[in-house]
């Protein structure tokens, strides 16, 4: 027997065990030994039932996700779920931890499954670019019915043991210890005497099926893929189980995985999902993380509430404090209502509704600190402002605290400087809304201690954040590349582009909307109080803002928004401003296409990210992806601006940029070393400190 997989007897029930630090993925180690022990079980005759569990904190959380695009080593997934289901002795998947993936297709393939409370099941292949493809989208439907299973498929989202309970996956959930109660289980199916038909045999669930109410729920989260193959992959599959025999449907899901595993996007996105990982690990020595119990909030405003209730969601206490009461009284009021909208789509429970409100604990009074083990700002962007509210942290906070400043752009080198504590000082960039956007950026001055960044991160994790360590500039790496991608914008206006046709060209490359439509949305007054503190100007965007067109809140901006409506209509108002304006600049106007609007706002957001590899801004060319992804929609099947530069071609992209600076001369188009080398090796490792 291997390590990796065990078996023990409780009389004459065989519990097999598989241990595969951490999260016993279906290496090829453990299922040669599975399949052996499984097969060895079925023909013994002293054995009258099977229960199959997991050491460690979690059962099966799906296939070994790094074996893919390797040869695949026998026996697979599939042949064991094959093998379970010609066992005709009961066989029992005993889950704790999370159910994903391969791991509960291993589950489907025996005839019961038993949880403990806190488990979670699911099949999310389709955040891989994938979908389940050990039998998971013929057997799951025939247990929970075809509308649970695409809703659960094609979302990749888990479902707790209850839930599973109610829907028919779970046939029974436990408070006692799991693996004793799940040897009686099968006990008592053994006197129960059968027969226990596998789930490929049970297709009751399925002949309920409302076919055309299907496929209209298909034809809606089809709309939603937004360019991804593999949530209409899932469908197909999940429809293929309601249409076609079994074997039939099992043999189109191995086709559409094949084809979906070999493709762009699933590589894109299994290139995220290890990126994220990797990310969040601090670089150097493993460092001893500090305690974090209760967590210090200044400013009540959007951030500071956003913030606040991203920590009290997480568990944690809140200190929230403001300069004065009613301040105070308004940013605890905007946390009672949006808790009481999540009470009201369902999203949230009363009873989790009143734990978090008694998380928060709000002052005035910055002595109230003193036991805050981590504090946050998040008061006016304004260098002096945010130098007063340091000085006065600073004697208060607790020795050891980390004082964290949620600055956009601000030099965090000059903020912590002007404390006695700069190991202790780093930044914790939200993006807005802070308790929704997964993105944190911590800021990494040049004095912060490591074992501060890595509780950050740690902690960032355990409030559901994806953490990126980034170092200081203006705009650090997100919204410096930002800015290099909308450097162009009213260039190609002025030159003969609409608003519309320059976002039409960013949504059709999988961006949920354009620079435009974005700009509307947050508003344009914003960009347009940073220009004139920065003493820039931007000819048309301004004349807009001095007409009071600051976007959706006015329900003019770019594009016009008929009453009440967020939905952009275009506003020849608008493009008759860009055409005066081109007409006085004497600038001639000509058909832009969308290759070259590509060319002249992605290639500059690449260009951009390899200049802050160069600089160490960032440590890797995937954080740069993962910022990307999870903080501006840069659409995860092309894996971030670093990864798809490898997709589009940086030769392409090189030769295009050189295009552009002999044109216009503008440094942004001056291809980077950083991109040159990349071109040449096809590797972006080297770059960065
Ligand atoms: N394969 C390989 N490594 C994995 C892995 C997997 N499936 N899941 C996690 N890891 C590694 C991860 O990279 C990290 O490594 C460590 O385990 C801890 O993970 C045929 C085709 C289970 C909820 O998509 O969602 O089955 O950084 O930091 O926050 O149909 O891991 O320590 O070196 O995320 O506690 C489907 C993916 C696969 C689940 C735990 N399954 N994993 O979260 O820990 S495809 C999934 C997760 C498939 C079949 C198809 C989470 C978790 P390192 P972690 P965590």
């Amino acid at each position: 027997m291997s390590s990796f997989v065990s078996v023990t007897r409780d009389n004459s029930v065989a519990v097999v065990a598989i241990d595969n630090p951490p999260v016993n993925a279906l290496s090829f180690h453990v299922r040669q030994p599975l399949f052996e022990a499984l097969t060895a079980l079925r023909d013994d005759a002293s054995v009258t039932a099977i229960v199959l569990a997991c050491a460690g904190r979690t059962f099966v959380a799906g296939a070994d996700i790094t074996e893919f695009g390797k040869p695949v080593q026998q026996p697979e997934l599939r042949a064991i779920v094959a093998l379970l289901e010609t066992i005709a002795k009961p066989t029992v998947a005993a889950i704790h931890g999370t159910a994903l993936g391969g791991g509960l297709e291993l589950a489907l393939g025996c005839h019961f499954r038993v949880a403990d409370q806190a488990a979670r099941l699911g099949l999310p292949e389709v955040k891989l670019g994938l979908l389940p493809g050990g039998g998971g989208t013929v057997r799951l439907p025939r247990l929970v019915g075809a509308a649970k299973a695409l809703g659960m498929i094609v979302s990749g989202t888990p479902i707790s043991a209850g839930e599973a309970k109610a829907a028919g996956l779970v046939d029974a959930v436990f408070e006692e210890e799991l693996l004793a109660a799940s040897i009686r289980f099968a006990n008592e199916m053994v006197a129960d005497g059968g027969p226990f038909p596998p789930v490929r045999d049970r297709n009751e669930r399925l002949a309920e099926t409302d076919l055309s109410a299907f496929d209209a729920k298909a034809a809606e989260l089809a709309r939603k893929a937004r360019g991804l193959e593999a949530p209409l992959a899932c469908a197909q599959a999940v429809r293929n189980a309601i249409t076609l025999p079994f074997d039939e449907a099992l043999a189109a899901e191995r086709q559409l995985f094949l084809k979906l595993v070999a493709g762009d996007q699933s590589r894109a996105q299994r290139h995220l999902f290890f990126a994220e990982r990797e990310a969040a690990k601090i670089q150097g020595k493993d460092v001893t993380r500090r305690k974090i119990a209760r967590v210090g909030i200044i400013g009540a405003g959007t951030m500071g509430g956003g913030i606040a209730m991203a920590f009290a969601n997480g568990g944690f206490p809140v200190t929230w404090l403001e300069t004065g009461e009613e301040a105070l009284q308004r940013g605890l009021a905007m946390i009672e209502k949006n808790y009481a909208v999540s009470v009201g789509r369902g999203s949230l429970t009363e009873e989790a509704r009143q734990q978090r409100l008694g998380l928060f604990k709000g002052s005035t009074d910055y002595a109230d600190l003193a036991d805050c083990d981590l504090v946050i700002e998040a008061v006016f962007e304004d260098m002096a402002v945010k130098k007063v509210v340091f000085g006065k942290l600073d004697a208060v906070a607790r020795p050891g605290a980390i004082l964290a400043t949620n600055t956009s752009y601000l030099d965090v080198d000059e903020i912590a400087a002007s404390t006695s504590r700069p190991q202790d000082v780093l930044g914790m960039h939200f993006f807005s809304p802070a308790n929704v956007m997964k993105l944190l950026e911590i800021v990494r001055a040049d004095r912060t201690a490591p074992d501060a960044l890595a509780t950050v991160a740690e902690l960032a994790r355990r409030i559901g954040k994806v953490p990126v360590v980034v170092g200081v500039c203006h705009g650090f790496v997100g919204n410096r590349m930002l800015s290099a991608r909308g450097t162009e914008n009213e260039a190609l206006l002025l030159e003969g582009a609409t608003p519309g046709q320059v976002d039409k060209a960013f949504t059709d490359f999988g961006w949920p909307m354009g620079p435009f439509q974005m700009g509307d949305l947050a508003g344009l007054d914003i960009g347009w109080r940073n220009r004139k503190a920065r003493g820039q100007t931007a000819v048309i965007a301004d004349t807009l803002c001095g007409q009071g067109r600051f976007g959706q809140k006015t329900g003019r901006g770019w594009y016009r928004y008929e009453s009440g409506s967020r939905e952009p209509a275009p506003d020849p108002e608008v493009e008759e401003l860009i055409r005066a304006k081109a007409a006085e600049l004497g600038i001639a106007r000509s058909e832009i296409g969308a290759d070259e609007i590509i060319e002249r706002t992605l290639y500059p957001l690449v260009n951009e990210g390899a200049k802050i590899l160069e600089e160490g801004i960032a440590a890797r060319a995937s954080d740069i992806d993962v910022v990307w992804t999870n903080g501006y929609g840069f659409p995860i099947g092309k894996g971030g601006p670093m990864f798809w530069a490898g997709l589009e071609g940086a030769p392409k992209i090189v030769d295009r940029l050189e295009h552009w600076h002999r044109l216009t001369g503008r440094v942004i188009f001056q291809p980077a070393p950083m991109l040159r080398r990349f071109a040449e090796t096809g590797s972006w490792e080297g770059a960065g400190g």
